[in-house]
């Protein structure tokens, strides 16, 4: 009886060892600046050599507005991805985007805006409110279906790879510099990976306080209350 299991048993993991694409690991990144600090925010884009036959499934997207921010600072979505805006605060927000992979605007409004916009070519771009100079967000257009963004603790996990040959692409608001793709193998089960990417932390954008758009010449609100 036990002879038995330990032949099933290993019957069964040559069996996974001998398909090609076992959708069975996953990927564990931590992304780290130059003083080994974590960074979110950063959108991390994988690229397989080969690419899967199967259709990966397309989420719903949104970047919300509240307390006249952008939340997420960044989205990343796969190309052919649809974004809802809402508009969570009272006032009314004017939602743009002059960049090429995507213009568009969502004339003032609150609540829902009309329709999703979609996102069909890869590529970044730059989210504005035309009433709120402050208002600032990013949605990376990403031609890989496996993207994702690191959370506050730096972190992605991606599950359900196919072990095999990777591309791996860094994006953030406030890195230095445009970061050449990286090479990966990934393996079968787990894997772990840290990466650096150099950026020149700053404030996120936020709304400023109360008294907002009369400051001093140096910044400093005049009617702050
Ligand atoms: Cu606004």
């Amino acid at each position: 009886m036990i002879l038995n299991r330990v032949v099933f048993a290993l019957g069964f993991s040559v069996s996974t060892c001998l398909l090609p694409q076992v959708m069975a690991s996953e990927l564990n990144i931590t992304l780290v600046d130059l003083q080994q600090q974590v960074i979110a925010d950063t959108v991390v884009e994988l690229i397989p050599a080969v690419v899967p036959d199967r259709a990966m499934p397309i989420e719903h997207y949104e970047i919300f507005q509240k307390n006249r921010t952008f939340i997420p600072f960044v989205l990343a979505i796969p190309k052919g991805a649809k974004v809802d805006f809402p508009n969570l605060d009272r006032t009314r927000h004017h939602v743009y985007s002059f960049s090429e992979a995507k213009p568009f605007e969502l004339k003032l409004y609150v609540g829902q805006a009309e329709a999703p916009i979609l996102f069909d070519k890869p590529g970044l771009v730059a989210l504005g409110c035309n009433i709120h100079d402050y208002m600032q967000a990013f949605i990376y257009v990403a031609d890989s279906p496996i993207v994702a963004v690191t959370d506050e603790r730096g972190e992605i996990a991606f599950k359900d790879l196919a072990a095999g040959q990777y591309q791996v692409k860094l994006w953030h608001p406030w890195q230095k510099a445009a970061s050449e793709p990286r090479d990966l193998l990934i393996a079968n089960g787990d894997n772990q990976l840290s990466l650096s990417l150099d950026i020149e932390r700053q404030a996120k954008p936020s709304a400023p306080p109360s008294g907002f758009g009369h400051f001093d010449a140096q910044g400093k609100p005049l009617h702050a209350k």
